[in-house]
């Protein structure tokens, strides 16, 4: 049975239902018991007639616990009987409890709660108000083929704890994916931002993120990667792409702050060390430091900052690798 919002693709999504079931090899049922809107009848029996699967309804009949009462008995035979409702909501009593009714004759296996991926913060509420009146089994998120990410219908899925079972991304009848929770995460946090990040990264032959990754990540890296920073943007802008919150990793506002001059001082710093320093950075003890910072005309502090900086760099770069994710990801994106 297929409750939800006016609108939100509970018709749609039945016949999808149907087709999925239909190509596994079961032979579905399909029931309309919305008498509310005008052509629902017209609406559904097409859709079903498309794709060749039985299809009951009672044109003109408004009694729509009857129809199914009397739907059900039509299609005991089959495998799978799919109930499409009226679109109501959490403040139409009288629909609500028509609803009730329905659930009640049909007992149905799954109360599926249809949720348009546009829903905002309303989602929850309403979704409390469905799986109080009926029960809900699980959750199908429709339209995100969309701009609507679905963060919304999320909100509803932590309400009443009911897992998402499918998504429909598309208006044809066979837009209907199992959910895929990796995928739906990914867009949630625009990991298209960060296929964005990565190809521009690709472009730039001096960032090499399986060598940073390894945690062999020297100074001579960071160098190249000051450098490689300057094309690609700030670095705030570029964190802020990644799901870094994920893996751990906080970066204080100062840590952020990566300006023109501060990358300008690195790099004069850094060109006063020697290739053996800038190979194997443990190398560098207060002599060295001393010499480096008169030899750059900067000071000691500053030659510090840039070895703090890029310990902070390597522990990040290590620990993004680490933990794996960050390699899978780029692995997925085939860099
Ligand atoms: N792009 C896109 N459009 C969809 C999707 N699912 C449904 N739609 C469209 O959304 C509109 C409403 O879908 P219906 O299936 O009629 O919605 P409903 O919940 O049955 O609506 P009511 O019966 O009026 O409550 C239609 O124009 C559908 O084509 C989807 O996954 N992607
Ligand atoms: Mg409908």
């Amino acid at each position: 049975m297929l409750v939800g919002l006016q609108g939100s693709g509970k018709t749609t999504t039945t016949a999808k239902l149907a087709r999925y079931f239909q190509k596994k090899g079961l032979k579905p049922f399909v029931i309309c018991a919305d008498t509310y809107r005008p052509a629902a009848y017209e609406q559904l029996s097409t859709l079903c007639e498309k794709i060749g699967v039985s299809f009951y309804g009672e044109k003109g009949e408004k009694d729509a616990v009857g129809i199914v009462r009397r739907g059900l008995k039509e299609g005991r035979k089959y495998d799978i009987k799919i109930i499409d409702t009226t679109g109501r909501h959490a403040l139409e009593h009288e629909l609500i409890e028509e609803m009730k009714k329905i659930h009640e004759i049909a007992q149905p296996e799954h109360t599926i709660l249809v949720l348009d991926a546009a829903i905002g913060q309303g989602a929850s509420e309403q979704a409390r108000a469905f799986d109080e009146a009926v029960g809900v089994s699980g959750i199908i998120i429709t339209k995100l083929d969309g701009t609507a990410k679905g963060g919304g219908a999320l909100s509803a899925v932590s309400e009443i704890g009911s897992p998402i079972a499918f998504i429909g991304a598309g208006e044809t009848l066979d837009d209907l994916e199992p959910f895929d929770p990796n995928r739906f995460i990914s867009r949630l946090l625009g990991m298209g931002d960060i296929q964005t990040l990565l190809e521009r990264a690709k472009e730039i032959k001096e960032i090499e993120p399986k060598k940073m990754l390894s945690g062999q990540f020297t100074l001579k890296d960071f160098y190249e990667q000051l450098e490689a920073m300057e094309k690609l943007g700030p670095l705030k802008q570029i964190i802020q792409m990644l799901p870094l919150g994920g893996m751990g990793i906080k970066l204080s506002d100062e840590e952020y702050e990566m300006t023109k001059e501060k990358i300008d001082r690195f790099k004069v710093i850094m060109k006063s060390m020697t290739k053996k320093e800038l190979e194997n950075p443990r190398i560098i003890d207060s002599s060295r430091v001393l010499r480096i910072a008169r030899g750059s005309g900067t000071s000691v502090e500053e030659v510090r900052n840039l070895l703090k900086y890029y310990k902070m760099m390597q522990k990040a770069m290590k620990g993004m690798g680490d933990r794996g994710k960050m390699a899978r990801l780029m692995k997925r994106f085939g860099v």
